[in-house]
Order: structure tokens, then sequence, then C-alpha cells
């Protein structure tokens, strides 16, 4: 059984057993991380020197970095789930995945604008900014997603979970998002996942 710290409504912390659960990998999880505390006492940075969630311990092995969690399982338990043998399949899948941080990149402020900031303590033009900076980013998935229902071709990859946290928190955002049919679709696939609906597609905290 695999031990993974971090609270549950953390994204990064959210790819982690979203996989898990894709694959079926079984697992612990111990709450870290925000008013959780934990992550800066010696025990934890020992194991993780950044003091951030996730991490994982299977047996001696630890591991940070969410996407690097996310490969390692795939590639050590999702034989026939999202652990894929061809390097260049494999790279097209992780591509996506590590795009997500780029997408991140607006997601953050619009998260903490609008979840975490009352009302009278946000910053419209920094939104703004962020609104408009998602929308060209999510306009290359809607373009993606043409022909194709996962962000990677015909199955669902750990691109999708790489990308599949942010389109939740977009589609809860008070904002325009402008029409992106695709990309609504694909909204509706990944909330007929299981483990999607269980980590991902819940209340923003
Ligand atoms: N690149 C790292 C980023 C980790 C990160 O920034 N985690 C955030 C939560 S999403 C964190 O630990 N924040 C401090 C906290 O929760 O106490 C990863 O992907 O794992």
């Amino acid at each position: 059984m695999i031990k993974i710290w971090g609270r549950p409504n953390s994204s990064n912390v959210q790819k982690v057993l979203w996989a898990a659960d894709e694959i079926g990998v079984k697992y612990e999880r111990t709450d870290a991380g925000g008013a959780f505390g934990i992550v800066k006492e010696p025990r934890y940075l020992a194991m993780n020197p950044n003091g951030l969630i996730p991490t994982i311990e299977d047996g001696d092995l630890v591991l940070w970095e969410s996407n690097v969690i996310v490969r390692y399982l795939a590639a050590k338990y999702g034989k026939g789930t999202l652990g894929i043998d061809d390097p260049g399949k494999r790279a097209l899948a992780e591509k996506w995945m590590d795009w997500g941080f780029t997408l991140g990149v607006p997601n953050g402020p619009l998260f903490w604008g609008y979840v975490r900031t009352p009302p009278d303590k946000r910053d419209p033009a920094a939104l703004e900014a962020s609104r408009v900076k998602a929308i060209e980013l999510w306009t290359i998935v809607e373009k993606q997603l043409a022909n194709q229902p996962y962000i990677a071709g015909k199955d669902f990859t750990v691109g999708d979970i790489g990308l599949g946290v942010f389109v939740h928190r977009w589609h809860q955002f008070p904002i325009d998002r402008g029409t992106m049919p695709n990309l609504a679709g694909y909204y509706e696939r990944l909330k007929a996942r299981p483990a999607y609906a269980k980590h991902i597609a819940l209340p923003l905290t």
C-alpha cells in the first residue's frame, strides 16, 4: 500500500489521487499542507525539502512533484490502464500533462481570486487578465479535442489528468468562458469517470 501525503483540495494532490484510482493502486492518504500543517515539520521536510504537497512513499521510495508521481504510478502499476510502453506515445500524453502547469498559470489567480478571496478584496483587473490568458490556452485544448475524445487521442491518458483538474475549476468560476463545445463535451466525459467524480468534480475550497 502506498502512502500519499496531502490535503485533498490541492490540485496537485488531486492528480495523484485520481491517477491512483484510475490505476487501482491501494493507498492511504494523510492530510498535510494548508490548515493541516505538517509540511514544515522536520520529518516531512526530510521527505520533501520543499515543504509542499503531494509527497508519496512506496516502500523505501519517496517521491514529490505531482506529475512525476503520476508518471511513476502509471509506469509501475498502470499496465492496461495509464501505462504506455511506447516511448513516443507516452511522451505525447505526458506532454499534455506537463502543459497542465502552463494552464495553471492563469488558473492560480482565478482560483485564489474567486474561491479564496472575499469579493471586496478581489483585483478585477488581475482576474480579467487571467481570464483572457486562460481563454487563449483553453482555445488550444478546444482545437485539440475537435476530432478526438481525449487530449492525446482516442484513449484516456495521463495527459487528461494534468488538464482535467483545471477543466473542473474553469467551469466553476463565475466568468465568461466563451463558447467551447469540445471542451464542454470533454468535461462531461471526465465527469462520467468515477475517480474524477470522487476526487476532482467537487465544490472548490
Ligand atoms: N510542482 C509541485 C507543486 C506543489 C505545490 O505547489 N503544492 C501546493 C498545493 S497545490 C502546496 O504544497 N502548497 C502549500 C500547502 O498546501 O501547504 C507539484 O506539482 O507537486
